[in-house]
């Protein structure tokens, strides 16, 4: 085989191959044995294969012509197990998404228009359409300027990310258990699905402070353990199923904002601890914030602007809410940035 032709492209505070949909074999297994070989997975160092052994950079963007009349291109996320033979499609990625309208001019699916090019994808994962805003000045995706998100050394051009209709995306309602707050394994949690499943916990109730490192929080072993049985007792109540073998839901442990902004955040994706926040982890969290009986309800601090700063271990994501008369959350956006790294073809282990 003379390998696939692909784009290595930082999205927001990850990274993965974009690759044309239809260059992958059509059959799942065959599809998903390919993505493991062309990462180098399962092995914690993904030393035979391009994947970065974290799974923020052992991330898949399969691309094609869209399949509705309403969007540009059709847009399948994977995650890339590092070191287990698993692939999963139980989740969309906000962060991957933030390259998805860039490689869809690079891969020729879009065609750049004018200084700004917006693109509407069509997120298979869940069903909904983005809409990404992207400077092609010239007709050509432009990477470098001013914008700067934490996480991310420098700027680039911004790319501004809309969402609609994203309530319940995974897990079919907003609050899947039908409750703002349940109690599981004695401990009080949020199940919540706007883009993606996140379970809600607050750090004080887990014995914690809520700013502690990732790496400290990867090495308690007792905490983990803890998290991860949480996490399987609400895979059912989220209408998940058993998520032993699935990247979902997210667990965030929340805190009381520390540097100005709504909340403050750590959170587990689902085993790894998150070195920021997945985008539309960042708007469940902030969706939750706005829900009175939530676990965020009462230390979150409500901007009147919308303007959610999810706090992380390397600063905020800004996440814009819109609400409706009633206070309901009708939208989300938020503002990220890309890189092409690297373009040409990738070879598969054999
Ligand atoms: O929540 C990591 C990331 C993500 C997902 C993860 C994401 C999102 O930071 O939309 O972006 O939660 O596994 O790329």
């Amino acid at each position: 085989m003379d390998g696939i032709e692909a784009i290595w492209m930082r999205g927001g505070t990850s990274k993965g191959l974009y690759m044309h949909l239809a260059d992958l074999p059509g059959d799942v297994a065959a599809r998903d044995d390919l993505l493991l070989r062309l990462m180098g997975s399962p092995d914690p160092r993904q030393i035979d294969g391009v994947g970065g052994a974290d799974p923020l950079a052992s991330k898949v963007a399969l691309l094609g012509p869209s399949s509705r009349e309403d969007a540009d291109v059709d847009y399948l996320f994977l995650q890339i197990f590092v070191d287990q033979a698993l692939v999963s499609d139980a989740q969309a990625c906000g962060n991957i998404l933030a390259g998805v309208g860039p490689a869809a001019i690079e891969m020729g699916l879009v065609r750049a228009d004018g200084d700004v090019t917006e693109v509407r994808i069509h997120m298979l994962n869940t069903g909904e359409v983005a809409v990404a805003r992207v400077q092609t000045p010239g007709g050509v995706v432009r990477y470098d300027g001013d914008a700067a998100i934490d996480g991310v050394p420098g700027t680039a051009a911004p790319i501004e990310l809309m969402f609609t209709n994203i309530a319940g995306s995974m897990c079919g309602a907003l609050l899947p258990s039908g409750q703002v707050c349940d109690v599981v394994e004695g401990v009080a949690c949020t199940l919540i699905d706007n883009g993606m499943p996140v379970v809600l916990m607050r750090a004080a109730d887990l014995g914690l402070r809520g700013n502690e490192s990732p790496a400290e929080l990867e090495a308690d072993a007792t905490l983990k353990e803890r998290v991860e049985a949480i996490r399987l007792a609400v895979g059912p109540l989220m209408n998940l199923g058993d998520v032993r073998e699935k990247s979902v839901p997210k667990m965030a442990l929340i805190s009381p904002a520390q540097n100005g902004g709504a909340v403050n955040t750590r959170s587990f994706i689902p085993h790894r601890c998150h070195s920021s926040i997945g985008v539309f982890a960042a708007v469940s969290v902030a969706s939750a914030c706005t829900l009175e009986g939530s676990v965020a309800y009462d230390m979150a601090v409500r901007p009147e602007d919308g303007r959610y700063a999810i706090e992380h271990p390397s600063g905020a994501a800004e996440v814009m809410i819109r609400t409706d008369a009633t206070g309901a959350v009708t939208g989300a956006g938020t503002l990220r940035t890309a890189r092409k790294l690297m373009q040409g073809r990738v070879f598969p282990r054999r």
